[in-house]
């Protein structure tokens, strides 16, 4: 017997199944439906979060500085809210979609009404900030446009598909757990990390994939390349756990942009990517007419526990290919001595010498400074610098941010927040649970220190350390440096970044001690995700030029939810913008 999916027929919800000649079929019946009508993502029968019916949500598309008003009707059991990631929400900061910090959560059978400017130009991404609403479906593409695209654009949003995230939520964040809870199911890459908290349970390419058990034939994503043309791949990493390694066999992939803004162009063989980030890349199609493969594949390396190979593949398809093959039979990319592979983003400094691989990281990225003056926002001329350190890490098995691990307010940051919550200054350890907010002074320029460090060897095993993509709302950010930790030979690592000093334990009070030669203030990439290398760092630098509560927060699903967040206030209370009347409207219904 093969596996059923649900779908929402004519009749109502029937169930269907791949059927011998791999076609739809629905059960009990001889009728078939059409693989389009039903959302197959990787077989396994089980709920999806829709948005107006689709899954992943429709591809939103705005011109730059253009108002967008987006109306949600939530027709969950439960209430939810929409982030749009990337968008600085500048003069609208209660519209950024955090439930509990910037709105009261939309409830069920209310609509909320999203009303903000598209800026900045680049790829972003919409997804459900409340609960394990975004790992159920709850995501998409959003993209702010300068011009309109001259060349073919092609949306390419990875995830993973849990099939029991609801459960794995419930028992989290219910019980009293240390972090990680699941050592004994967990695989590592090569610098003996982790690849995640959680079993890899499959993922999917714009909502499809296929789960290692055989159901018979899915639908995978598709690609069509035009011969001889230039294609714009818009990559966002909506995933929850794992890093991704992108490729598409035989082809390179051409790195034009990192978190949407445009960079010198760098040809690789690969990118890695994190939670939350994201990456354009050009796919010049110049080979042979055919199907070639594209492949997303985890950091998880083989080990003795099991060969399964952690990936998701896509078809990339020549509009001129005339043969008869269904699916494409290309070999992912051998890197060789003579063909050294080139690969954006890697956690860790260096490949071992039988990789034939070398890492280029975002701070050897070059950004291309644009020269019309809207974009002035990224050009600082403050007279004085704040700097400040955060360590992203696990003590005591909690997932914290300079050993504090995040209690979200009982009303939202527009309200009296501070007599509701245990603030952080009421903590008496260091290892704590509170509301942690951090002040930054408006129109300054800010450098943050980002860390994943232990301030000495705490015995908590290997895996307490795991890379953490750092995100932060309202700002895009530049990052001047990142660091990783030494590793040995065979790429495994030995300890800490010698560039950080930390004063503590807990490292609360990292400094850097590199010369300002080795930052780049030159030309840096601006983004609003970065990976904070195991062991390793990133500075990051940004102006305060945008008033409100903004999250920052690691983009690893569970660890946001177990505590991985700090909220910026910047700047003084009584420097807000007013929030409007319907905001606080919205509150009121949920305290009712
Ligand atoms: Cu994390």
């Amino acid at each position: 017997m093969r596996d059923t999916m649900t779908f929402y027929g004519k009749n109502g919800t029937e169930r269907v199944f791949v059927n011998k000649e791999n076609r739809l079929q629905i059960k009990g019946s001889r009728q078939l439906v059409d693989f389009n009508d039903v959302i197959t993502a990787d077989g396994y029968e089980q709920k999806v979060l829709t948005i107006n019916g689709r899954f992943p949500g429709p591809n939103i598309n705005v011109m730059f500085g253009s108002r967008i008003i987006i109306h949600v009707t939530n027709k969950l059991e439960e209430m939810t809210s929409i982030h749009f990631h990337g968008i600085h929400q500048k003069r609208t900061p209660w519209m950024d979609g955090v439930g509990m910090i910037t709105q009261c959560p939309i409830q069920p059978g209310e609509q909320y009404t999203y009303d903000f400017m598209g800026e900045p130009v680049g790829t972003h991404a919409y997804h459900g900030h409340f609960r394990e609403h975004s790992a159920l479906g709850l995501y998409g593409m959003f993209v702010v446009h300068e011009n309109l695209p001259l060349l073919p654009q092609i949306p390419l949003v990875i995830s993973e598909w849990y099939h029991n995230i609801q459960v794995l939520y419930n028992n989290l964040t219910r019980a009293n757990i240390n972090w990680p809870p699941f050592n004994n199911q967990l695989k590592y890459s090569l610098d003996g990390t982790a690849t995640s908290d959680v079993k890899y349970s499959g993922g999917l390419i714009n909502g499809k994939g296929q789960q290692s058990k055989n159901i018979g034939y899915l639908p995978k994503a598709e690609f069509i390349l035009h011969p001889r043309k230039y294609h714009r791949f818009r990559l966002f990493m909506a995933s929850h756990e794992f890093a991704y390694q992108i490729s598409i066999d035989n082809h390179h992939l051409i790195l034009i942009a990192v978190g949407g803004n445009l960079i010198e162009a760098v040809k690789l063989q690969s990118i890695i990517a994190f939670p939350g980030e994201s990456f354009d890349f050009l796919v010049a199609a110049t080979r042979r007419p055919g199907l070639y493969w594209l492949r997303a594949r985890t950091l998880s390396i083989k080990d003795e526990h099991s060969s399964l190979r952690e990936e998701i593949l896509g078809v990339v398809r020549y509009t001129n290919y005339v043969g008869n093959q269904s699916e494409p039979s290309t070999n992912d990319y051998k890197c060789t001595e003579e063909n050294v592979c080139l690969i954006f983003n890697c956690p860790w400094k260096s490949y071992p010498s039988e990789y034939h691989s070398r890492c280029i990281s975002l701070n050897q990225i070059k950004s291309l400074r644009r020269s019309n003056s809207k974009f002035k926002l990224y050009s600082f001329h403050s007279e004085e610098t704040e700097r400040f350190s955060l360590n992203i890490q696990f003590f005591n098995g909690k997932a914290t941010i300079n050993g504090k691990y995040f209690k979200s307010p009982s009303v939202t940051f527009w309200e009296d927040y501070k007599t509701n919550s245990k603030l952080c200054d009421e903590c008496k350890t260091t290892v704590c649970e509170c509301l942690n907010v951090m002040d930054l002074p408006y129109g300054k320029t800010i450098e943050i220190l980002l860390t994943n460090v232990k301030g000495k060897e705490l015995n908590e095993g290997k895996i307490s350390y795991v890379h953490h993509p750092f995100h932060m709302h309202g700002h895009h950010f530049e990052v001047l440096k990142v660091g990783f930790a030494d590793q040995y030979k065979n790429g495994t690592w030995v300890g800490n970044s010698k560039d950080i000093v930390c004063n503590n334990e807990y490292c609360t009070r990292a400094r850097l001690i590199i010369a300002i030669k080795d930052l780049n203030y030159e030309n840096p990439a601006l983004v609003d995700t970065v990976n904070v290398p195991a062991g390793g760092y990133a500075l990051i630098r940004f102006q305060t030029n945008n008033p409100g509560y903004w999250l920052g927060h690691c983009h690893l699903f569970f660890h946001v939810v177990e505590g991985m967040a700090i909220v910026f206030r910047e700047g003084e209370r009584e420097g807000f913008i007013p929030t409007p009347k319907n905001i606080s409207q919205v509150c009121s219904k949920v305290k009712n």
